[in-house]
């Protein structure tokens, strides 16, 4: 076997003693190679030296978001915060498992259900649920099945599939993201192959949303593009379209022949309500528009890894629901087969039953309200603090887990380096990793952040 391995990782092996004979102590002596003065042979060479085949290999640098928590748990400091990953925390900092989620998990316990493979698909169960919370079990769109729904990996998973779909099916359209936007959204187009460009979003003038600036670049793509859109509880910003400005949004994109592509992360985290937030899908399905929309579970199920969402395709007809859905699988198959059951049974089972279901919203509305709390709180330390005269109310206009407090990368940087604060390079904070008892400490490291680090 070290025989047929040997001439392949001889020639990465020496590859790498070219660039750098020092740093791994290879040299050539009388035609045999060497380590720390010792001869080897070829064969010997690739087993004994530590040069490896991955050597052209770079180091990934972490991610954005969740090497937050890397490195927040890597920190000795005894006051420490993590707000980086929109992860719900308790009064008291702690991972929340919904008592749903429990009850849910017992039921299934008691019934013993095995292990067996998903359909690509996914669990039909959960699949129906899913289509109802989103546009309404009574949408005319589900009555005509005119639905696709593909149970996937989470929000993230469900819109990497999209991704592959549209590269596969709409291979020269581009898709146009919010600037800025959730920073995985760009890795998954590019990892996918699909072009894609900005449009205005955030306006840190008025650190509100550049109404004019999003609906100027939305027309000027070329027809047909897709359109990605925070269905609610817009990440990082905070800030969403009103009423009447999504549907502004909807005359654009029906007069372009454009695409809606949905991502639905905070259904009922936003307000609290999960017919409120889901208020932009079902005003553009009214209007009779094809769309995407990716779902998830982890934030308000409280789901994290358990990786259960979902891409729903709204199709004009029953027949084209079905052959895209047919085409989904096809591209879920050889990615990753089938999704996990555990997630699925578990949202199927709160959805599906009417106590469970009212208990779950009564859990989501406590996990909203006590974001709702430290946003105030925070705001409320803010503007009694600060005499400069800077207007903090931005906070409060923003909604769901996250602020957008304007601090840029400097002063993003000193949050972490003197206050502990861990946090987005782009000035995002997750109020979901605060309490209320750390929203003065929060306040103080904001405002000397701003004010003394330029
Ligand atoms: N879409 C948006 C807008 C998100 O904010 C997130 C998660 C997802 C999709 C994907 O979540 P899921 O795959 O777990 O369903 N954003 C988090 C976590 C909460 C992350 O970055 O992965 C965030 O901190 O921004």
């Amino acid at each position: 076997m070290a025989s047929s391995v040997a001439p392949l990782a001889l020639s990465a092996s020496a590859a790498a003693i070219r660039e750098n004979p020092k740093r791994i102590g290879v040299g050539k002596r009388g035609g045999n190679l060497f380590f720390k003065g010792k001869a080897f042979g070829r064969v010997s060479l690739a087993v004994a030296v530590n040069v490896s085949r991955f050597e052209s290999v770079t180091m990934a640098p972490p991610d954005p978001i969740l090497g937050v928590s890397e490195a927040f748990k890597a920190d000795t400091s005894d006051v420490k915060l993590n707000l980086g990953v929109g992860a719900y925390r308790t009064e008291e900092l702690q991972p929340y498992v919904l008592n749903v989620v429990r009850k849910a998990e017992n039921l299934m316990l008691e019934r013993g259900e095995n292990k067996e493979y998903l359909p690509i698909e996914g669990l039909a169960a959960f699949n129906k649920v899913t289509a109802d919370l989103l546009f309404g079990a009574n949408n005319p769109v589900i009555q005509q099945g005119r639905v696709a729904t593909v149970q996937s990996l989470s929000g993230t998973g469900s819109l990497r599939l999209a991704a592959a779909f549209i590269q596969r099916y709409f291979p020269d359209a581009k898709v146009l993201i919010s600037s800025p936007t959730w920073g995985n959204h760009k890795n998954i187009f590019n990892d996918a192959r699909v072009p894609w460009s900005e449009y205005r979003y955030y306006d840190p003038r008025t650190v509100g949303l550049d109404f004019d600036g999003m609906l100027a670049d939305i027309k000027a793509a070329p027809d047909g593009s897709f359109v990605l859109l925070h269905g609610c509880a817009h990440n990082p910003t905070g800030i969403d379209p009103t009423p009447e400005q999504w549907n502004k949004i909807a005359d654009v994109i029906q007069e372009k022949n454009h695409i809606p592509f949905f991502d639905v992360a905070y259904q009922g985290f936003a307000s609290g309500s999960l017919d409120t937030d889901a208020y932009s899908v079902r005003l553009f399905v009214e209007r009779g528009l094809e769309l995407l929309v990716a779902q998830s579970y982890s934030k308000n199920l409280g789901l994290y890894a358990e990786r259960i969402g979902a891409i729903n395709v709204v199709c004009s007809s029953s027949d084209a629901a079905a052959r895209v859905k047919s085409q989904l699988k096809r591209l879920a198959r050889p990615m990753y087969s089938n999704p996990p059951v555990h997630g699925a049974r578990i949202v199927a089972n709160v959805v599906g039953d009417p106590t469970l279901f009212n208990e779950w919203k009564q859990e989501m509305e406590l996990m909203a309200g006590r974001i709702k709390n430290v946003r105030q709180r925070l705001f409320d330390y803010l503007s009694q603090k600060d005499k400069s005269g800077k207007d903090w109310s931005f906070i409060l206009k923003q909604i769901g887990m996250f602020s957008f407090t304007g601090l840029n990368k400097a002063q993003s940087d000193h949050m972490t380096n003197k206050w502990r604060v861990y946090m987005t390079k782009d000035g995002r904070i997750s109020l979901a990793g605060l309490s209320l008892s750390n929203c003065e400490y929060l306040a103080d490291a904001i405002m000397d952040s701003f004010h003394n680090v330029s």
